[in-house]
């Protein structure tokens, strides 16, 4: 999230697209409904079935799964057409002026932007998706927004084929509904004015996942909503604890704190630096992030001359990916041949249940630290299985659960809080600091005695923290005051970032946590200061939110060039000559906005130029402007571009095959997964609970009145629902909050499965990822768990 949870009281329009927030996040929510009680907010649910967020929404537009860029790209068009962007944000704060380099275009015949190799299958040559420089080397810029290669008149002309009419024919929405989103959402466009966009997994879970996301922080800049309190881009992350996981780089591409981890093309500290973005980016300072990060690894023996150790980082293949697919995948290859499942359940809840399950077969060791036996678990003997046939030795460790340990987790606002254990685990289960610190004393052990090169890194990482089975608060007190970091020379906390240094005089093992814990507050997470002066929800004295103890990201964008707010009557960030920055929040970068030669510095510090990127330079995988490609299976053409499929979707090796390929004639229906409230993910928790079980008994599948009647199916019949990579029975659900599309002229319709049945439990039921495919988003290869097709059948 740019903002928080409790700022969304803040704001004048939300619209939720992509996520049932009201089913999924229900304490949250209730931050919005403050906002629709006390000041009149209006909400607007976007999404292709009625939900509980719709039913607490001022407006609600269907539209079918896999159509969020149609959505959005419909969106930018009308703001561009009707004039409904916020002018003055976009002239200063946006690339907007900005010239791009000649020789940039975009085909909407082949439906590619510039520097596509057909061949390799990838955008090879990004070379003109950047910004054109003159002698002296600064940006070309327009601030008539006149100039033909503006990224202004260039984000006009693509958009232009999103007409209303094309749109909402092919996003199967009513167009006067549409036409009422599009009034509504922009109306935030108007100074003063503040809207919010909510999502989450209706529209990251695309082959085009991240691009929908890029979409909706181009319309959040264009009108001005960036930055400022009941504006801003809010991810609804998902675990109480995704967005500290993803922070803490539980992803194979990122280091802790988002550094990039190095490929084997950036083999020394000196290349990997050489790729830092310049100055005034402020991830110019980069080296000294990861300098420090390398020195709380690898202490004392991490010094300047033996680059701190960066050579021991393990370094992936440049441009392989080793995510959830490719690691299935990496099985089914038998190139995987061991696996460590902590705290999750991939039988469940990863994509191509039969393929993966198989693929699993192959490992010859599987470790699973769970309080239950799962699916994931029990793999070798799920229904259809032989566990004669199956060779893998399988460990089940059981440790605590959350109300059994204590630490901090970090919510979607950036906030780290701590929480304090309430009950003593049962039996002899252990705390998972228990049984990572036995690991790691293990592992340093056995190669303790190793002269081999390749083991250095094992006996030279530092593990030095208090024994957790003795004292685990002392063992959480240290490993947090390592995360915020120290300056080594005197032994004390560093109060920020900006204190950490390249030369090997600090440690810090997250830099966006750097503060988390200093020697005049201690340990952040745990302080509950209530004060809250502006009234605006900031509570800066509850908790820690990274970066800084900042609430809102980018909040210098609240105020005009002028230093002055938007709108006098929504004061959150003030700047004077004679005071500089006042405010509620802490202020994110300390520049005056306008500087002594009348040049502005734009809130946008992490990038070099300052403004907020319209038009991606380098771009992502798949372009420097969100387009739309239909998912990898879909029942319509499409029809703003000739390219199909995303150019640069991700493709499992074998498990995408086309004999996995689910083609429309055959399997007509669109199929899309979600959520219930009375279960949690994969159900290995919640179908375990007795009166959750018998709340939520089995799995169902919604599907509109119409298609019910053609298949001759009656609500509550168990129906079978198929498709090239498997089958499974479900109860059917009938019900008008499920509609039928009406997609470019053809009536199609859409089902929609719960996904949180599995084999083990208290209730048990066919694992609906036996449907879903092996593709997955072009950057984050996230899979195509939203949208594929299916065919429904009675069960005879
Ligand atoms: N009770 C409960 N709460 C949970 C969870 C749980 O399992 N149970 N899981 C947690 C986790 S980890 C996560 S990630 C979050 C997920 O939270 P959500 O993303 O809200 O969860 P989903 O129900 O998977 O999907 C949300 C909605 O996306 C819609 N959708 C499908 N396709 C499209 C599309 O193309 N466009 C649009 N606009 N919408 C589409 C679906 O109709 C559905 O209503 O929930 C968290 N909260
Ligand atoms: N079709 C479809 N598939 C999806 C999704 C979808 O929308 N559609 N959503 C995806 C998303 S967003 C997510 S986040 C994933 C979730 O996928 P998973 O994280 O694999 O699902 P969970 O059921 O939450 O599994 C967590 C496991 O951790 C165990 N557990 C609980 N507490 C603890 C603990 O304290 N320590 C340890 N070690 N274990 C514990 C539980 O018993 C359970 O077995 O599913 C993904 N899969
Ligand atoms: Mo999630």
């Amino acid at each position: 999230m740019t903002n928080h949870w409790q700022d969304m009281k803040n704001t004048d329009v939300a619209l939720i697209c992509g996520s049932n927030a009201a089913e999924n996040h229900p304490v949250s929510f209730s931050w919005l409904t403050e906002a629709r009680e006390k000041r009149g907010a209006k909400i607007i649910h976007v999404d292709p079935r009625f939900t509980r967020t719709s039913a607490r929404s001022d407006l609600y537009c269907p539209i079918r799964s896999g159509s969020n860029l149609i959505f959005y790209s419909g969106m930018i068009n009308y703001i561009l057409e009707n004039d409904r962007m916020h002018r003055d944000y976009v002239l200063h704060y946006t690339n907007a002026t900005f010239v791009i380099k000649e020789g940039f275009a975009f085909d909407d015949v082949t439906g590619l932007f510039t520097g596509y190799d057909e061949a390799v299958g990838r955008y090879t040559d990004r070379s003109t998706w950047d910004y054109e420089r003159d002698e002296d080397g600064n940006y070309v810029r327009d601030m008539t927004l006149n100039h033909p290669r503006s990224v202004y008149q260039i984000m006009k002309n693509h958009y232009s084929r999103y007409t209303l009419e094309k749109t909402a024919a092919a996003a199967g929405a009513p167009v006067d509904k549409l036409e009422q989103v599009y009034e509504l959402f922009t109306s935030t466009g108007e100074t003063g004015k503040a809207g919010s966009i909510l999502y989450a997994m209706g529209q990251t879970q695309f082959t085009s996942g991240a691009q929908n996301v890029r979409a909706l922080g181009l319309i959040q800049l264009l009108l001005g909503n960036l930055g400022i309190p009941g504006g801003g881009t809010q991810a609804l992350r998902g675990h109480s604890n995704v967005q500290g996981s993803t922070d803490m780089a539980c992803l194979f591409h990122i280091l802790p704190g988002y550094l990039p981890a190095p490929n084997e093309s950036l083999a020394t500290l000196e290349a990997y630096n050489a790729t830092t973005p310049a100055a005034p980016a402020w991830w110019s300072n980069r080296p000294k992030y990861i300098a420090s990060l390398l020195k709380a690894w690898w202490g004392d023996s991490a010094q300047a001359d033996n680059d701190f150790h960066y050579g021991w980082l393990p370094k992936g293949k440049a441009g392989k990916d080793y995510s959830h697919i490719s690691v299935f995948e990496g099985m089914h290859a038998e190139e995987v041949k061991g696996l460590i499942s902590w705290g999750q359940n991939p039988v469940v809840a990863g994509p191509h249940y039969n393929f993966s399950t198989k693929a699993m077969e192959n490992l010859d060791w599987l470790v699973v630290l769970d309080p239950f036996e799962n699916e994931t678990a029990a793999f070798w003997k799920r229904p259809g299985a032989n566990p004669r046939d199956i060779q893998t030795e399988v460990f089940l460790l059981p440790p605590t659960t959350f109300l059994e340990k204590e630490g901090s987790v970090t919510h979607s606002g950036r906030l780290m809080q701590y929480r304090w254990k309430a009950v003593e685990g049962p039996g002899d289960v252990k705390q998972e600091s228990y049984i990572l610190d036995r690991l790691a004393k293990r592992l340093k052990a056995l190669y303790a005695s190793s002269t081999r090169p390749e083991d250095e890194p094992i006996k030279a990482f530092t593990w030095n923290y208090p024994d957790p089975a003795v004292d685990h608060r002392a063992f959480i007190d240290a490993v947090t005051r390592e995360i915020s970091g120290r300056n080594l020379t005197t032994g004390l906390q560093v109060n920020l970032f900006t204190e950490l240094q390249d030369d090997g005089t600090t440690d810090c093992g997250n830099w966006i946590y750097s503060g988390c814990y200093t020697e005049a507050l201690g340990n952040r997470s745990q302080r509950r200061g209530v004060d809250d002066p502006g009234g605006w929800g900031a509570y800066l004295d509850w908790g820690f939110a990274w970066p800084a103890n900042r609430r809102i990201l980018y909040n210098r964008a609240s105020v005009d060039p002028n230093g002055r707010p938007w709108s006098e009557d929504r004061e959150y960030m003030r700047w004077s000559a004679s005071t500089g920055w006042s405010g509620y929040d802490v202020v994110d970068g300390g520049a005056p906005l306008r500087a002594e030669d009348g040049s502005i510095n734009a809130p946008f510090i992490m990038l070099t130029e300052q403004v907020g990127r319209l038009f991606a330079i380098g771009g992502l995988n798949d372009g420097p402007l969100p387009e739309h490609y239909e998912p990898w299976e879909s029942p319509t053409e499409n029809v703003f571009n000739g390219r199909q499929t995303n150019p640069a979707h991700y493709k499992g090796a074998v498990g995408s095959s086309d004999e996995y390929r689910s083609n429309p004639s055959e399997y007509p229906i669109i199929c899309s997964t979600w959520r219930v409230c009375e279960h949690w993910h994969s159900g290995a928790t919640s179908r375990h609970m007795p009166w959750l079980a018998e709340l939520m008994p089995a799995s169902f599948v919604e599907m509109s009145e119409d298609l019910a009647a053609e298949k001759g199916i009656v609500n509550g019949e168990t129906v079978e629902i198929v498709n090239a990579r498997g089958s499974i029975k479900a109860v059917a659900m009938v019900t008008p909050r499920n509609a039928d599309f009406n997609i470019n002229g053809n009536k199609t319709y859409q089902v929609g499965l719960t996904w949180h049945f599995g084999f083990k439990g208290l209730v048990t039921g066919d694992v609906a990822n036996a449907l879903t495919p092996h593709v997955g988003d072009a950057n984050t290869s996230i899979p195509e768990y939203k949208a594929f097709l299916v065919d429904v059948r009675k069960v005879r």
